[in-house]
């Protein structure tokens, strides 16, 4: 079913968990990646119990909760999974190989529940390996993330260094795609060309309201990131935020699925 909806990406796909992520939105009709960036263990609780089934993908930042514990997070992984999520943790891996393997374990053991991670290739291609190496030390694989762009002004991720990151990550296996700036279209297409049509571009910045966010984020339009090449759009305070987390769950979740269809 799945390659009928993504057509040249998923019949170019190399990688399970890139197309475990287009069955599950093919399946659940959307290519909403919820940015899950609530402080406390209930409230993410409360998110996913209300906006699961809008969602292919749930993103965290595990080091902002104020309560939590082992118990609780492995409670909450269970729910995600339950409720057909793949779990993306947004460290941004910045570090050498090894150090990266290392933070791969530690308290948060993100290597032990995560499927996806964002990096940084500031360190050089080695820490695709490093965190390749984590999952693999417990027996599991996963995705890597690689920021070839960002969504905050004044970022210093200039197309130069973008052509690097991608010319450096698109044909490496352990790189299940690249994030790219969802607010602004035509910066998107051009990553979109430059990365072909194997792996994945997904895209944070992204708010049916469009303009600037708080601190400097901006936002642009989930339809046109998708029509632009985005084949995710991760939604933060334009779910979590709002006074109806549902209704706008559904409300992203339908923009992005349709825009698939179109593109
Ligand atoms: O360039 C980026 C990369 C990321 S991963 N800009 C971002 O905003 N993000 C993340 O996306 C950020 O860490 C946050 O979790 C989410 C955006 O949240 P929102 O509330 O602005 O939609």
């Amino acid at each position: 079913m799945a390659n009928e909806f993504w057509g040249e990406r998923w019949d170019n796909s190399t990688s399970d968990i890139a197309r475990k992520y287009m069955e599950v939105a093919s399946r659940k009709k959307t290519l909403v990646c919820l940015a899950a960036d609530r402080r406390t263990m209930s409230g993410l609780f409360e998110l996913i119990d209300s906006v699961g089934p809008y969602l292919a993908a749930l993103k965290t930042h595990v080091d902002l909760i104020d309560d939590w514990t082992p118990e609780s997070w492995s409670e909450f992984c269970k729910k995600a999974h339950d409720a057909d999520l793949l779990i993306f943790e947004d460290r941004k891996f910045a570090d050498i190989g090894k150090i990266s393997r290392d933070q791969m374990a530690g308290v948060y053991d993100i290597r032990s529940w995560s499927d996806l991670v964002t990096a940084h290739l500031i360190s050089g291609p080695d820490i695709v390996d490093g965190l390749q190496a984590g999952w693999r030390d417990v027996g599991r694989s996963g995705g890597v993330l690689l920021l070839a762009q960002m969504s905050s002004r004044g970022n210093l991720l200039n197309p130069d260094y973008t052509d690097e990151v991608v010319s450096k990550g698109r044909n490496h296996p352990g790189v299940f795609g690249f994030i790219g700036n969802g607010s602004r279209p035509d910066e998107l297409a051009e990553l979109r060309s430059k990365v072909g049509n194997e792996k994945m571009i997904w895209t944070p910045g992204v708010n049916l309201t469009v303009g600037d966010g708080e601190m400097g984020q901006r936002y642009g339009d989930p339809r046109d990131a998708v029509l632009a090449g985005s084949d995710c759009i991760i939604v933060g305070s334009g779910i979590h935020r709002s006074e109806n987390p549902e209704d706008s769950a559904k409300a992203y979740a339908a923009a992005s699925w349709n825009a698939l269809l179109e593109r």
